[in-house]
């Protein structure tokens, strides 16, 4: 460093001196050739200031800095990929009912049956119950015979028929028995006014009916054998027994009681119960 700075001032000696004697570039040259020897002056004094210089180059690279603080929040970023598909959810509530199948396929032929044989003979009774009705109707009602002149009469449970045939009491019960019933037994008032009506109507003055004592004398059974009770319906003095020979009983038109004889001949009315016809 030192002998640069002699040699530096050497130069700026030679040019200095060089210019003191020609005043001229050109002339230096020629002059500073013929000087051998340069020996340094006193130092000068201090030159003006010069003008600021350039700019030197940048520094060097600094040591990190601390750690600033939190920046700003940054923007909302796009909107991200789908996700995963979640777990599989809860049983849903039943749905409502859907609508109507198609019809199905035909079934496998059924067992032959006498349905239609069934329905058929059914439905021939059911004609049969109709035509039968029909004539009953008109038996009952209006139809003239030998036996059953004015129709019959009923009660719940009995069914009366006036037979307008003159017959012993014996014949006349055998009538009714063969038939399936016996001869009038009225065992309460409403019988006897029934049967009491039933022979007025009919026009008749008097009707055998199915009362005797034949098997004992003064005792009055029914018929059927039963005996009489409480209801009877004897006229005034009667049964009298007149001339000792009245064991059966004829009903007046009046619905009264007479002991008759047996061998005399009247119409009669005969009983049969519903629960036989
Ligand atoms: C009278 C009376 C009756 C008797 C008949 C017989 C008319 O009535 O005596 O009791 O049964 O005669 O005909
Ligand atoms: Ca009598």
């Amino acid at each position: 460093m030192k002998r640069d700075l002699v040699f530096l001032g050497t130069l700026i000696s030679l040019v200095f001196l060089s210019l003191l004697r020609s005043g001229s570039p050109q002339h230096l040259a020629e002059e500073a050739c013929s000087v051998q020897i340069l020996v340094p002056g006193l130092k000068g004094d201090a030159g003006e200031k010069g003008e600021k210089g350039s700019p030197g180059r940048p520094g060097r690279v600094g040591p990190s800095g601390e750690k600033g603080d939190m920046g700003d929040k940054g923007q909302k970023g796009s909107v991200g990929r789908h996700g995963k598909i979640g777990p599989i959810g809860s049983k849903g509530e039943k749905g409502e009912m859907g609508d109507v199948g198609p019809p199905g396929p035909n079934g496998e032929p059924g067992i032959p049956c006498e349905c239609s044989q069934l329905r058929k003979a059914i439905g021939e009774m059911d004609n049969q119950v109709a035509q039968l009705t029909t004539e009953l109707k008109f038996i009952k009602n209006a139809l003239p015979s030998p036996a059953a002149v004015a129709g019959v009469r009923e009660t719940d449970n009995k069914i009366y028929l006036l037979v307008k045939e003159e017959k012993r009491y014996v014949d006349a019960q055998l009538y009714c028995h063969g038939r399936g019933g016996n001869l009038g037994m009225p065992k309460d008032e409403a019988a006897n006014g029934l049967l009491a009506s039933y022979v007025s109507q009919a026009g008749l003055t008097r009707v055998f009916i199915g009362i005797n004592d034949l098997e004992k004398e003064g005792t009055f059974v029914y018929s059927d054998r039963s005996p009489m009770q409480t209801f009877n319906k004897w006229r005034n003095g009667e049964p009298n027994n007149a001339y000792d020979e009245e064991d059966c009983v004829e009903m007046v038109a009046s619905g009264g009681w007479n002991d008759v004889a047996c061998h005399i001949t009247m119409y009669f009315i005969c009983e049969f119960d519903k629960e036989n016809v």
